[in-house]
């Protein structure tokens, strides 16, 4: 397994959970003096990831790209593949799709967490749910063009009412044949949601397709009460090799938090 840390490039987001947020150049060279190995990046769209500066500042870092977020279409602009207007939904995908090519060019896959979206007004949940479907399977299509997995990420009943179990996802892009979608795992999202997570991460073995390391408080591990041990053996008993991705709160301050995340991928998952 690989480490990653966040750099959040969003200005709207500054009080997600996201360790650094003073632009990538900043961020890669932190992220490099505490030790990852790469990092995740939070664009506020498309146009905040040139490929090709992004990449010689990466590798100018020893890093690599974990993965990119596509969480600004909602924050910045309100647009999630769930909105009943489908120009709106087409406008949503486009964000998204734009967010895969960059991360693709970068040799790293996309995810969606907040852009899922939700049940609303004039869409049931089994409709959102056909919604949902028919957005991963276009996206995820996109994504395999870059040889990338597209990551889908169940979050806790607060920010979706769509997936937020891992099995019951997983069942979803079986039932579909989505083949080209991973989930991603996000610890917090999973202490809340999950009876056990270290089982839920052996039950859906292959679809782990990231892993987002945070406590239970989503602070860095080990400021929280999960215990690490029996997810990172569970993930080894289902063979990922993928990153623990630190997406939690920069505290106390980002240097803290960064540093934690990396002693506790070090002591439990090295
Ligand atoms: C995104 O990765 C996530 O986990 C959501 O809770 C948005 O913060
Ligand atoms: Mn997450």
């Amino acid at each position: 397994m690989r480490s990653a840390i966040t750099i959040c490039l969003v200005p709207e987001a500054r009080q997600g959970p996201f360790v650094f947020h003073d632009g990538l150049e900043l961020g890669c060279r932190a992220a490099a003096e505490v030790g990852f190995d790469a990092v995740e990046i939070f664009p506020g769209s498309a146009a905040d990831v040139p490929v090709d500066e992004v990449r010689r500042m990466v590798t100018a870092h020893g890093l690599s790209v974990a993965a990119v977020g596509t969480g600004a279409g909602w924050v910045k602009h309100r647009l999630h593949l769930c909105d009943p207007d489908a120009a709106t939904r087409a406008r949503a995908c486009e964000f998204i799709a734009a967010i895969i090519d960059a991360a693709g060019d970068l040799g790293a896959p996309a995810i969606i967490g907040s852009m899922q979206g939700r049940t609303g007004e004039g869409v049931s949940h089994d409709a959102a749910l056909a919604m949902l479907a028919d957005a991963l399977g276009i996206l995820g299509e996109r994504a395999s063009r870059h040889g990338q997995p597209l990551l889908y990420e169940p979050l806790n009943r607060y920010e979706t009412d769509l997936f937020t179990a891992q099995a019951r996802a997983a069942t979803f892009l079986e039932l579909h044949g989505l083949h080209d979608v991973k989930l991603l795992c996000d610890l917090f999202h999973m202490n809340i949601e999950e009876a056990d997570p270290a089982a839920a991460l052996m039950a859906i073995g292959d679809r782990v397709g990231h892993v987002h390391w945070a406590d239970s408080n989503r602070r860095a591990m080990g400021m929280g009460h999960t215990d690490p041990q029996p997810i990172v053996a569970a993930l080894r008993s289902i063979g990922y090799t993928g990153f623990l991705s630190a997406e939690i709160f920069p505290l106390p301050t980002s240097l803290d938090a960064a540093r934690q995340s990396i002693e506790s991928f070090r002591t439990f998952a090295t």
